[in-house]
């Protein structure tokens, strides 16, 4: 079927045309209705359920030649679908609980159908909620150290590593990522987007070269240091979670990349959960109380992540390669100081740049929301700043917990 985007009338059609879709998920008879469910920044997604069981149901996600919130002004590689396919498969070879099930790529399409994950919400819906997730940090944890070790020199022969670096490349969402969270936001650009309430903030953040440059050295090693496949955008957007499951989805921007740059993702993204609370919660003991889980869970995922990523280098280190166990601690150190420089990076891009998200765009009031910005900025400038010096996961804590808004709320 040649390229064209599918709507709400058309993906049910597209879906009947899918034999190996009906087979797995639907019965014969079944009659199929689409729901439009779009609401990230980049692609069409539809819901096609039968009317006679809404279990019987699957998601069908479609590449447009353009990021679907800005428009044709923006344009966006239709082979990412490809990318996104092939990422969710390899995925689900090392860490199968944690992915959606593929069911369809088609290629000509640019299209995925893939299972519905109804039972779960975006995550950060969740955060914005103060819902806690018991089994999440455990369960990102080991997400992240399989994905990232088993796509490493670390684990795979220099051949095979080498293939798949060439199949992963991916130009044209890797500079989106260079443009948007490392370039524009610390930059008068006109795709940039902020709180008027935080100007001084700003103007100061874009005339301090002295972060700009630290940025600049993230930015290069983000171009550079092919050290894993990894997501390539892990916020908590694209987290899936119920309270017994975590699924990650959305692998359209995986590449060759550094893998702090995956859990910096994570461990920004729920920094920005915790400076947004004081915008969700009136009761300042049951705010306290989130954001405690919030630090919690940014210690968890990383020892998680660092309790599993040493068991795999312990029993499936590719040993020809690499033998001295101080290498293994100075690369586990590196390791906290990348997740360090890319969290805070992924933490200012979302107040300065283009594309914001709902932990904070979710405050109406302005002034209330700036308090919130502020002190995620500060994070996000000493996380960049300080990189180097940290040692720990608690280095990280420290500086959210000693990080202050400029502008704080009321004051
Ligand atoms: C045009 S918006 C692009 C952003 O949305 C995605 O989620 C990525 O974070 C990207 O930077
Ligand atoms: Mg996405």
């Amino acid at each position: 079927m040649p390229y064209q985007p599918l709507t709400e009338a058309t993906v049910v059609d597209y879906v009947k045309n899918l034999p190996e879709v009906l087979s797995s998920v639907f019965l014969p008879g079944d009659t199929l209705r689409g729901v439009d469910l779009a609401d990230g920044n980049v692609n069409l997604v539809y819901r096609v359920s039968a009317e006679q069981n809404l279990g019987r149901t699957v998601i069908v996600k479609q590449a447009l030649p353009y990021a679907r919130v800005v428009g044709e002004s923006f344009p966006m590689p239709l082979e990412r679908s490809r990318i996104e396919a092939d990422l969710l498969q390899i995925e689900a070879r090392y860490a199968p609980e944690f992915v959606p099930r593929l069911y369809h790529h088609d290629p000509e399409m640019y299209a995925i159908v893939m299972e519905d994950l109804n039972q779960h919400i975006i995550m950060r819906k969740g955060l914005n909620a103060q819902v806690v997730y018991p089994h999440f940090a455990q369960h990102l944890g080991v997400f992240i150290a399989r994905t990232l070790f088993y796509t490493s020199d670390l684990y795979l022969p220099h051949e095979v590593k080498k293939e798949m670096m060439a199949k992963h490349i991916n130009p044209g969402l890797c500079k989106v990522t260079e443009d948007l969270v490392f370039t524009h936001p610390f930059m008068e650009h006109p795709g940039n987007k902020w709180n008027a309430e935080l100007q001084p903030e700003v103007d100061e953040i874009r005339a301090n070269n002295s972060l700009r440059s630290e940025i600049f050295l993230l930015k290069e090693a983000f171009m550079t240091h092919a050290q894993a496949l990894i997501h390539g955008d892990l916020h908590t957007g694209s987290i899936m979670v119920n309270e017994r499951e975590t699924k990650v989805i959305d692998p359209e921007f995986a590449f060759y990349g550094p893998m702090g740059f995956d859990i910096g993702a994570v461990l920004g993204n729920l920094a920005l959960a915790y400076c947004a609370q004081p915008g969700h919660v009136e009761d300042p003991e049951k705010c306290a109380e989130y954001r405690l889980w919030l630090l919690d869970t940014i210690r968890e995922v990383w020892n998680v992540f660092e309790t599993e990523f040493r068991r795999l280098w312990n029993e499936e280190l590719n040993r020809e390669n690499w033998d001295t166990d101080e290498f293994r601690e100075k690369y586990i150190r590196r390791l906290l100081q990348d997740t360090t420089g890319f969290g805070g990076t992924k933490m200012m891009r979302r107040i300065l740049g283009l594309a914001h998200v709902l932990d904070l765009e979710a405050i109406p009031d302005p002034q209330r929301r700036a308090t919130c910005e502020s002190q995620a900025l500060d994070i996000g400038q000493r996380w960049v700043m300080n990189r180097e010096r940290v040692r720990s996961i608690e280095d990280l804590i420290v500086m959210i917990k000693e990080s202050k808004a400029k502008y704080p709320y009321g004051a």
